[in-house]
């Protein structure tokens, strides 16, 4: 990490600085998708603490009226081939399984729930009163981006979100070293047991947590790491499209809208970055619990385990 710049004052309420510098960004000894590890030069910045919560998103909407894109039925132009029952107000939701599954088909956990949304996020029946300080879920890139901008933030890239995630431990595997559990003590809200069928709750949590329920990482932030992934501004390309051999980039942006669709997509829907794991990463499926760690995101979907967090920048 080079020289840390001085950290400006005063801190917006709830945000940290991150001092700019020049770190490892990805890793190859995990994903394809993370690899090859390059350096990468990042100014500084503030970011949120925590994960933006149900009370804080549903002051935003009393305020705005904003009706989130998976309270909305999708307009048939845009979905091609698309069966008129998908057509509705819907969200991803996690369900978890009776019985083993062919983890190769993700069909097998994730279910396409008619009514499901940032209030309803197991569908009709569920609710958020018990749950105001949850992070906010099920929103797409159109809410969190209406979102910031009405707080005056805008969403991280993702070597900002990464450099941030670090907490000042360069080339670390985890946000906390490069122990799972350092002294037997659970970090992050992540999945403990069989993947998708035992869900032991060894860490306190089953599902979603309260913001700011695991210890701190050296910036301060809360989260980074488990309970929900996090979208990023970036869109989605492979590390080795951008990793300049002869360079170190300065505050990379990502990749090209248009190059981030997946190919298999009839919809041709643009994909961002999400970062960090969340709840369901588990280690006999999921081991993306690192701030290397990435995932491609379609900009209209959100899910039962997807969250955000904002940065301000100087
Ligand atoms: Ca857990
Ligand atoms: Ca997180
Ligand atoms: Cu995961």
């Amino acid at each position: 990490m080079s020289a840390p710049t001085a950290t400006p004052a005063p801190a917006p309420a709830g945000m940290a600085w991150i001092p700019g510098g020049t770190f490892l960004m990805g890793s190859d000894h995990h994903y394809p998708e993370e690899a090859p590890a390059h350096q990468v030069s990042v100014d500084g910045f503030w970011i949120d603490r925590r994960t933006v919560t149900n009370a804080e998103f549903a002051r935003f909407v009393r305020r705005t009226g904003l009706v989130t894109v998976a309270e909305r039925a999708p307009d048939a132009a845009d979905y091609p081939g698309a069966r008129p029952e998908l057509l509705v107000p819907a969200s991803t939701v996690f369900r978890q399984p009776p019985h083993r599954v062919d983890l190769r088909d993700h069909h097998n956990w994730w279910t396409y729930v008619p009514g499901a949304d940032w209030r309803h996020p197991q569908g009709p029946g569920s609710s958020i009163r018990k749950k105001p300080d949850h992070p906010v879920v099920h929103l797409a890139w159109a809410d969190v981006e209406a979102y910031a901008a009405w707080a005056g933030k805008e969403l991280p890239t993702e070597a900002e979100w990464e450099l941030a995630a670090r907490g000042g431990l360069d080339g670390a595997e985890f946000a906390w070293g490069d122990e799972l559990n350092p002294g037997g003590r659970w970090m992050a809200n992540t999945w403990q047991g069989e993947f998708p069928v035992e869900n032991t709750g060894e860490d306190g949590h089953r599902g979603t947590a309260p913001v700011g329920r695991f210890p701190p990482n050296g910036y301060g932030l809360l989260d980074m790491i488990g309970n929900v992934w996090e979208w990023t501004r970036d869109w989605y390309q492979a590390h080795g499209e951008l990793a300049h051999a002869c360079c170190t980039p300065v505050n990379p942006l990502g990749g090209e809208r248009q190059g981030s669709v997946d190919p298999r997509d009839p919809a041709r829907v643009p994909r961002k970055v999400m970062k960090g794991g969340s709840h369901l990463c588990a280690p006999n499926y999921c081991r993306r619990d690192r701030p290397a760690a990435r995932m491609p995101q379609a900009v209209d979907t959100g899910t039962s385990h997807l969250g955000f967090r904002c940065v301000i920048r100087s």
